[in-house]
């Protein structure tokens, strides 16, 4: 089975908590149980939320370390300030799909560039949770390769 890491960055752990006008109602424990239905098994999952910076990077090594098969990020605000973040992203070699819950085309200007999404194979944006599902199943699928 194919080993997917879902990684969330900064404030994504307020998920449904607050702004539900932009990033709707759900929470990430709902995210992980819905992927989990979706994908239970036929792959194996790991969710990690973190709002440091040092945090996500250390994830991504060790995910390289532990030979997972891709990685969904929402690098959250990190996605338009990390130069660290991207450089881990392309370090690792790892086939990964950049999601963002909102369309981040239609926010402020600041949204419109992502530092990560040349490192990343793909980048959805603005499907809301649905993201997480369709990232997964493209990881899932026997062609995607880094
Ligand atoms: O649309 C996305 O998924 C974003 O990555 C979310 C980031 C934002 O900085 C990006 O530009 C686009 C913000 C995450 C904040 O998440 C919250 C969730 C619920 C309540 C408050 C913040």
């Amino acid at each position: 089975m194919k080993k997917i890491a879902i990684l969330n960055g900064p404030n994504l752990d307020r998920l449904g908590k607050r702004e539900p006008e932009i990033y709707g109602s759900a929470t990430l424990a709902d995210l992980e149980q819905a992927l989990r239905a979706e994908f239970g098994g036929k792959a194996t999952l790991e969710f990690f939320q973190s709002n440091h910076e040092g945090a996500l990077i250390d994830k991504i090594a060790a995910l390289v370390d532990a030979k997972f098969d891709g990685v969904v990020i929402n690098g959250g605000a990190f996605t338009h300030t990390s130069v660290a973040l991207r450089d881990a992203l392309l370090g690792a070699h790892l086939p990964t799909v950049e999601v963002h819950i909102s369309n981040i085309y239609k926010r402020e200007d600041f949204r419109h560039k992502s530092l990560t999404a040349p490192a990343c194979l793909a980048v959805i944006s603005g499907l809301g949770l649905e993201g997480y599902h369709a990232a997964v199943r493209f990881l899932l699928l026997p062609g995607t390769k880094a």
